[in-house]
């Protein structure tokens, strides 16, 4: 509540609302986070007034803060493990997902995610890890992200600015766009990139687990497959670093929240269809999954769901924990 309190004095414009379920990670949220370092170390463990001096020193973190940066010390990209993954024309590689069923959803969690319900997923192709910066600015020509680095996800990315990614992907590779930029309606029947329905992509997350993780129960192995605060030095890193899921999937859990074709639908669960379900017919926010390198270990299962306005056009107030990665048909 007080670092909250303070981000949104101090930037005029910082929303700061963390949790379980719905934690954000604006741009500001980081600097929240330094403030909190800070204030600790002004004021001590048992907190108190702060002091005039503390203040300008805070300000002074803000800004410096602001400036973003560059990792200085890129991480190493791992090996290719299998899985029959395939490597794209734009050098993206792809993984073949099998089509299945699975429970979707568990009964001990939030509303949105109840009740746990059966649904079957026809197979696709899901790209191995989150788009990078490298493969993005291949196709479309342009960096948003905050954190520049080739390897790195991309960031600060809207669900707009992802969708006409995915169309743009798909001209290069002379496959059929799926997207209608208009109306921002997705031909599933096209065989270009699109995102991932949201029951595809909890489908591929699992990867056959049925466990809140999907390497198990335990939030304790967690800093082995995903980055996320207890282990991310509060930034994005390099795809791929972290252990793979059963299917090969890098990053599913943490590194940056993956955009999701759906409307969210809080109560959609409860209505949802069994075969292929798509999402709300419309809806005012875009679904958000998996987690980021600012989340905490509960916001990184593979049931939890966020998420976002679409199309956040004012670069402040778009998430840099933000990014994707996409599918197409097989
Ligand atoms: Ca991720």
């Amino acid at each position: 509540m007080f670092a909250g309190f303070i981000g949104g004095v101090a930037s005029g414009r910082v929303w700061v609302f963390r949790g379980s379920k719905h934690e954000r990670s604006y741009r500001g949220l980081r600097v929240v986070w330094r403030f909190c370092s800070l204030k600790a170390a002004l004021l001590g463990r048992g907190g108190g007034k702060l002091r005039l001096g503390g203040i300008a020193a805070i300000f002074t973190a803000l800004v410096l803060a602001g400036c973003g940066g560059q990792n200085k010390t890129p991480d190493k990209p791992q090996g290719n493990s299998g899985h029959g993954v395939i490597k794209t024309e734009c050098g993206v590689e792809m993984v073949p997902i099998p089509g299945g069923e699975f429970s979707m959803g568990t009964d001990d969690g939030p509303v949105d995610v109840k009740p746990a319900h059966r649904v079957k997923v026809d197979g696709f192709l899901m790209d191995r890890n989150e788009i990078t910066q490298e493969a993005y600015e291949k196709v479309v020509g342009k960096n948003p992200s905050r954190i520049k680095h080739p390897q790195n996800p991309v960031e600060q990315v809207t669900w707009t600015a992802a969708v006409k990614f995915c169309n743009a992907r798909s001209a290069r590779e002379g496959l059929t766009p799926c997207y209608n930029l208009k109306t921002w309606e997705c031909d599933f029947a096209a065989n270009g990139y699109r995102l991932a329905t949201e029951a595809e992509w909890e489908y591929a997350c699992r990867a056959g687990g049925t466990a809140d993780y999907y390497f198990g129960a335990r939030p304790e192995e967690l800093k082995s497959y995903a980055w996320f605060e207890g282990n991310s030095g509060s930034k994005p890193h390099a795809v791929g670093q972290r252990k793979p899921n059963a299917w090969g999937l890098n990053d599913m859990a943490g590194n940056v929240w993956e955009w999701c074709n759906d409307f969210y639908g809080a109560k959609y669960y409860r209505t949802s269809p069994a075969d292929n379900p798509r999402g709300p017919a419309q809806g005012e926010k875009r679904v958000l999954r998996g987690g980021a390198w600012s989340s905490s270990a509960d916001s990184c299962t593979s049931w939890v769901r966020n998420c976002d306005e679409a199309g956040l056009t004012d670069v402040c107030l778009t998430m840099d924990s933000n990014g994707f990665r996409c599918v197409r048909r097989k």
